[in-house]
């Protein structure tokens, strides 16, 4: 066990511990504190101990999450180019700024990435009306699946901050890509369906079709739209960036704050049978037991992704965020509903996304969204030390 007391045979000796620091500052005294040469030789002996145990704890992976914050990983998705709304690219950052307001050093914790986005892609018009700024939203999914792809293969937990949620076809594409083979359960909370695609979008926003995307639907059965070449063409290959088509299945869907749809999605919700778990149901039971039957709705899934759209809370909470809908949960829902659900070690990936702070009050939904944020790191380190390891026990 990591970091465990090492126990010598000698009862005048104290306790070792397996790791090389304390073999570094360990002091070779006895019991009464005098100086002792057998003591020392038994210091000695369990530092040869601890280094051993160091060797294999490394060989076998098995990050210590709880000393450096080592496992986790930040990805931050600044860009808004699939929301028809502007601001959302600003929400990471908001997010970093809620962190300074509370004196938290979080963003200091823990290693952060940047996936590199090209904000021009906003200046221009959109060509493309059924999938607007495809190309660029679609360059903004593959350097997020390569992130995340990344650092599922490196071991660490990503999380991941987005502006809008069309990049999150891009985050299922890496988990996808880092697990070819295996069961993928999506746990998509959310105000919306999320669930369009050209031939059915009444807005053209790509931020409607991350699900699309990765569960390869185009709903042809209820096409309104009649896309041009260069959209069909570029909806074929975000299709195809998980490299495995669809990247998930709709049994391994599961809704949650779901309200506000398009006949077209409530089709394919319907047909497909997906579970919607509602805000009654978090209101009438609670979010243990709403999180128990959540995750026993995906139970044969062996890799688990969370995605927290803020828009899921009530708009009456905090209107920062593009698409408020009123009926949602509230934040004290929406944090321990999260902690219930990463519980669970097959949580491979958590992303929060959809935090505007230009239509927001006093970065009031930022801050919801940090100490949420906070609440699942804290408890991924604090509490949760094997399991937590046993989640990044990749492949
Ligand atoms: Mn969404």
């Amino acid at each position: 066990m990591p970091g465990a007391p090492l126990r010598s045979s000698s009862a005048h000796c104290r306790v070792a511990y397996a790791t090389p620091k304390s073999c570094k500052h360990q002091k070779f005294t006895s019991v009464d504190g005098e100086p002792n040469i057998d003591n020392q030789m038994y210091r000695l002996l369990g530092c040869i101990y601890g280094w051993h145990f160091y060797g294999q704890y490394q060989d076998n992976a098995n990050v210590n999450r709880k000393t450096t914050g080592f496992g986790i990983n930040i990805i931050e998705v600044k860009s808004e180019i699939g929301a028809g709304t502007r601001g959302a690219s600003l929400g990471p950052d908001a997010i970093e700024i809620a962190a300074l307001d509370f004196g938290s050093n979080f963003f200091k914790q823990f290693t952060k990435v940047e996936v590199p986005i090209d904000k021009d892609a906003l200046f221009e018009p959109a060509r493309t009306p059924f999938a607007r700024r495809i190309r660029g939203v679609s360059q903004v999914c593959e350097r997020v699946a390569t992130e995340v792809k990344r650092c599922i293969g490196s071991e660490l937990f990503p999380i991941v901050l987005s502006g809008d949620h069309s990049s999150s076809a891009g985050t299922i594409a890496g988990i996808r890509q880092a697990y070819p083979k295996g069961r993928i359960g999506v746990i998509w909370i959310d105000a919306h369906a999320d669930l369009h695609s050209p031939y059915t979008t009444p807005s053209g926003n790509m931020h409607g079709m991350p699900l699309s995307v990765a569960l390869g639907e185009d709903n042809e059965i209820l096409k309104i739209n009649n896309p041009d070449d260069q959209t069909r063409e570029q909806w074929e290959a975000m299709k195809n960036l998980g490299g495995v088509r669809p990247m998930v299945h709709y049994k391994n869907l599961v809704y949650v704050g779901l309200r506000d749809f398009e006949r077209e999605e409530d089709y394919l919700i319907k047909q497909n049978k997906v579970r919607v778990f509602t805000t009654d149901e978090i209101n009438n039971f609670g979010t243990e037991k709403v999180g128990r039957e959540i995750l026993a709705a995906i139970e044969p899934c062996e890799h688990i992704y969370i995605s927290f759209d803020v828009d899921s809370m009530d708009s009456s909470i905090s209107k920062g965020t593009g698409t408020p809908v009123p009926g949602g949960i509230t934040e004290k829902q929406a944090a321990s509903l999260i902690l219930r659900l990463m519980q669970n070690e097959k949580v491979r990936c958590f992303e929060i996304t959809e935090v505007n702070p230009t239509l927001d009050k006093e970065n009031l939904m930022a801050e919801n969204a940090f100490e949420i944020l906070q609440k699942v790191t804290n408890q991924m380190v604090n509490e949760l030390d094997v399991p937590a390891s046993t989640a990044m026990q990749a492949y």
